[in-house]
């Protein structure tokens, strides 16, 4: 305190001499800048100079304001949301915090709010120090755990804010240095003392701030100079919003009335290769640039020769009731090398900076669903600006229209950003060209190359490059070409070359108008997306904006969110998974990190399965394709981990997945020994056939499905009590037993969904009239595998024994074991009355809230339960603000595209369930109209859904009844219609149409 005192009164003083002598205090101003959400933003120049790894000084006179519980950023060079780089932020609230790849320092007694400080943070890893002072004392040190070197991130140092331009420091700033060693407690003791201090070894740069700098802060000490970053990703707009705009008038629309700010806030854009999340900023514009091959990594065998030896030992521990033993043996000896896959990774921004406005009227962003394209729409000074921006997968670009209402009014600067290991540079005069090279992870080194290209074609005005900028002055409009792509050829082969497609679809694209381009895409994507419409009813709120409505609709009825949130889902998936596209992840293909959760991979225990869902029955069945030819993939990586690791023929894929067709298990015994995963992806093959009962198809998919059994056949094995055929070891996903651990042999899901992979092996077979023999071992294992059982509390029991009670976590968001019920038709509430009422029961005790795609599992569950109240109760859930982000992304959270997926497929069981049955090749299929229709959807109609037997259905309802469906054939299978207790068996020839009159 005594210290602190004394520094404040010996610079006010020596500030007010100065001022009193008129001498050079430029350097000196007693009020330094202010820093707030209006300052603009400034940069370090050099980057390089400030990658440091072993040792770093940061230093800073700053004057806080009182801050929200995030603080701000005072001086930053990390990597948001990893510990990458460094930086001294103020988090929590106004506590002082230093953070590196050693993990966080913080001396949280508060920053006083009204007066100056001398803050710094000091880290050395050589010499094992961590500390941060204030006011030239030591307060906060950490002195355990390893001092690791820092790691460089290429991301510019930044001023006040994140390298995004959020997280902002608020309140004044007179003094900062950054320096390339370690100062000492004595040095920093004397700096804090002096209003003009002398600069110091080491310094990389030195910088005085005052009220008005200018563009430019020259260094006082050191060489870095900074700079106004005029395009930074923060699309906050700090002027005013005049005039409530109304809503669009395609009533499948997402809107809103202000920029996103938050990412989770902007518009997903995509053509199932290239996605971009539209900002819809005013005078700062972020697209936010994905490709669908940009993953970390290269090729990599995650092989483990030892799992093979310890496996016998492995199933002798469990057969023994030694869970925790088999679980650490795993653990130790049959776990992938490296533990964990590689993440799916942003390319990055492309920025653009408008002149400044401080009022705009009609402001309205929007996502229309029928066309995708999102547009922005304001008015400032009498002009009205428009852009447009969509993601076409008929030219593989992404086109931005920028109009105004009067001539010579665009004007912007173009620039981009990444935080992968890039150049970015202008070309021709009007391209930005960034070239670059994938993250490594893991240990895995980074094996492809990429190329983003942005041209911008401007009608009018004058357009011109600088360094790695474009700038558009006084233009009638402009049109903006985005291209990406990356030396990507298959899972083994990275010997592509990202410049010629990159080029070649800019020039393609530039060749054509824009309307063209507009009007190739929205037909593209019409085909697809209107095939099927659906009308649950509408409510007065549904003309709010999207954000609006979804915060209130736990309590508002608001019928057309759900069909809002039904066709968003058709819309996602039309925009992440096309032919020839890779499968649709954890986040689709939209995400802005190096390091999504959960690496934004495949996880095939739920997750990736869900994602295709919808596709079938909401006629997308050519958005299965990347699945399809993923789990092709996995044959060949997959038989690799089935030889090397359990000593089997077949293939065989774990829980997870990622663009290198890694098989093995991953993450830890808990989550990744489960070897049932390529077994459900099978699932995904049949029922294409079921849908489309395409038989070339099937004859080139069979070896994947054979194969995937093949594997069962070699490594089912007997266990000792009931002498069943079962899986060993496994687990019922993520969710951990009596014993405290997962590891278990014959988990009910593992069973289940070998009941389907041999039972549609065997119809594969005789459709396809081969492998006799084969089919004859199919049924003799099937029917030796441990059937659904019914435990102590009726419910559906998730292990061989009855262990459900006992669980470490009955609310668990995983309901694996009642994979019977749906995905699976196995457990159905005509056939197996009993087992259904047990699943029912599970359900019950698990609960209704879960994670988002658990509430996605549990409404597609509940209506296969035909409890209609119940299926709208949970779906509500799902809705509301805590699993939907204002841009209609799920919310796990974080956000993870998988329950978008399962609401969609749930609101369409909710309309039509269909299974079917065989007898030999034939298939009859069994149709059942509105098994689980709400009261909420009282009145409605749904035309175009898909049943499987090959059948497209219309139905229209009033008043919670049938008034008529129709149904048209498109193979002539023989059908069995249900509608509440009334059966019909039609047979309609192909091509022929069944109408049923509901009244
Ligand atoms: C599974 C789930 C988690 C998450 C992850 C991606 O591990 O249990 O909730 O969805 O996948």
């Amino acid at each position: 305190m005594q210290a602190r005192r004394g520094w404040f009164s010996m610079k006010w003083i020596a500030i007010a001499v100065a001022l009193v002598l008129g001498g050079p205090t430029g350097a000196a101003e007693p009020d330094g800048m202010r820093l707030d959400g209006r300052s603009p933003i400034y940069e370090a120049q050099s980057q390089r100079a400030l990658d440091l790894t072993d040792e770093v000084t940061l230093e800073a006179w700053v004057r806080a304001d009182r801050m929200g519980q995030g603080g701000g950023r005072i001086l930053d060079k990390s990597m948001p949301g990893t510990s990458d780089g460094y930086m001294l932020d103020t988090f929590p609230g106004n506590s002082l915090r230093f953070v590196n790849a050693k993990g966080a320092c913080t001396y949280d007694a508060k920053l006083p709010a009204d007066r100056w400080s001398h803050v710094v943070g000091v880290y050395s890893a050589s010499k094992k120090i961590m500390k941060l002072y204030l006011d030239g004392k030591e307060v906060a040190g950490a002195d355990g755990g390893a001092f690791v070197p820092m790691t460089t991130t290429g991301i510019p140092l930044r001023i006040g804010c994140d390298p995004r331009g959020d997280n902002r420091f608020v309140g004044r700033i007179q003094r900062a240095a950054v320096y390339r060693g370690a100062l000492t407690a004595d040095e920093i003791a004397s700096r804090a003392s002096q209003a003009e201090p002398a600069s110091l070894r080491g310094v990389v740069g030195e910088w005085v701030f005052v009220a008005e700098p200018g563009r430019r802060i020259a260094p006082v000490a050191g060489r870095v100079a900074l700079e106004v970053e005029g395009l930074n990703s923060s699309t906050r707009f700090w002027g005013t919003i005049a005039g409530k705009v109304s809503a669009p008038k395609e009533p499948l629309s997402l809107w809103y009335r202000q920029p996103a700010v938050e990412w989770v806030e902007a518009l997903a854009v995509g053509n199932g290769r290239l996605g971009a999340m539209v900002f819809g900023g005013i005078d700062r514009e972020r697209i936010q640039l994905n490709e669908d091959t940009l993953w970390a990594g290269g090729p990599y065998d995650p092989s483990r020769p030892e799992a093979l030896e310890a496996l016998p030992e492995a199933r002798r521990l469990i057969f023994a009731g030694k869970y925790r033993e088999a679980d650490a043996l795993i653990g130790k000896q049959m776990m992938s090398r490296p533990l964990g896959q590689m993440p799916y990774q942003v390319v990055g921004d492309l920025l653009l900076a408008f002149a400044s406005v401080e009022k705009v009227t009609n402001y309205r962003r929007d996502l229309n669903l029928d066309e995708a394209v999102a547009s922005v729409t304001y008015t400032a000074d009498d002009v009205t600006f428009k852009r447009e921006v969509f993601s076409s997968p008929v030219d593989q670009v992404i086109v931005i229209r920028i109009t105004a209402s009067k001539p010579g009014q665009v004007s912007f600067t173009a620039g981009m950003k990444t935080p992968q290991r890039a150049t970015i540079e202008a070309e021709d005069g009007d391209t930005l060209v960034m070239r670059g090279v994938n993250g490594a992870s893991q240990g895995i080194d980074g094996a492809l190359k990429f190329q983003s290209r942005v041209r911008v074609l401007a009608s009018g005005g004058t357009t011109r490059s600088e360094g790695d900028r474009l700038s558009v002055t006084n233009a009638d409009s402009a049109t903006l070409l985005i291209a990406a792509a990356t030396s990507y050829r298959s899972f083994k082969d990275v010997s592509g070359d990202p410049e010629t497609p990159a080029k070649a679809a800019i020039a393609a694209a530039s060749a054509k108008s824009f309307d063209a381009l507009r009007a190739d895409h929205v037909a593209e994507h019409r085909r697809l997306f209107r095939r099927v419409a659906l009308d649950l009813g509408v409510s007065d709120v549904a003309s709010l904006p999207t954000d609006e409505r979804i915060r209130h609709s736990m309590t508002n009825h608001d019928p057309q969110l759900a069909t809002l949130y039904f066709q968003f889902g058709r819309y996602l998936l039309i925009s992440s998974s096309r032919p020839g596209t890779q499968p649709a992840n954890l986040q689709g293909i939209w995400n802005d990190s190096m390091s999504p959760p959960w690496g934004s991979k495949y996880t095939i225990n739920i997750n990736t399965e869900m994602n295709y869902w919808p596709a079938e029955p909401t006629a997308l069945a050519e958005c299965v394709e990347p699945l399809v030819a993923m789990v092709m993939d996995l044959t060949e990586t997959g038989a690799r981990t089935a030889r090397v690791n359990w000593g089997a023929s077949g293939w065989v894929c774990h829980h997870n997945t990622d663009l290198w067709r890694a098989s093995g298990p991953i993450d830890g015994p808990f989550w990744g020994f489960w070897p049932t995963g390529g077994a459900w992806l099978c699932k995904h093959l049949w029922e294409h056939y079921e849908y489309g009962g395409d038989r070339a198809f099937l004859a080139r998919v069979y070896p994947a499905m054979k194969g995937a059994a093949q594997f069962f056949l070699d490594t089912l094995v007997e266990e000792p009590t009931h002498k069943y055929l079962v899986t060993c070891p496994s687990l019922s996903p993520e969710n951990g037993h009596k014993y405290g651990v997962s590891i278990c042999a014959g988990p009910a899901m593992d069973n289940q969904i070998l009941r389907d992979l041999f039972a549609s092996c065997i119809h594969a077979a005789t459709i396809l009239g081969v492998d006799e023999k084969f089919r004859g071992k199919l049924e003799a294992t099937r029917s030796r595998l441990a059937p659904d059982q019914i435990g102590k509390e009726g419910q559906l029991q998730e292990w061989l024994e009855d262990w459900d009670m006992e669980a470490g976590d009955i609310h668990h968001r995983h309901v694996s074991h009642l994979y019977g019920l749906h995905p699976s038709d196995q457990i159905n509430v005509h056939d197996t009355p009993e087992l259904a009422a047990a699943a029912r029961r599970s359900l019950e005790i698990r609960g209704d809230n879960a994670t988002g795609w658990g509430i996605g599992w549990r409404i597609n569950l509940w209506a296969r339960l035909q409890d209609a109240e119940h299926t709208h109760q949970i779906l509500k859930l799902l809705l509301g603000p805590e699993r939907t982000y204002p841009n209609m992304f799920d919310a796990h959270p974080p956000f993870q595209i998988d329950g978008n997926f399962g609401g969609a497929s749930g609101i369409a069981e909710m309309l039509l369930q269909t299974r079917v049955r065989f007898s030999g090749p034939a298939m009859t299929a069994q149709i059942e109209l509105l098994p689980a229709l709400p009261k909420a959807f009282a009145t409605g109609s749904v035309q175009g859904l898909r049943a499987k037997g090959g059948f497209d259905v219309d139905v229209e309802w009033a008043d919670g009844k049938l008034v008529a469906a129709t149904i048209r054939s498109r193979l002539g299978n023989a059908c069995r219609l249900r509608y509440g207790d009334v059966v019909r068996e039609v047979r309609i020839e192909k091509g022929g149409t069944f109408r049923w009159d509901g009244r």
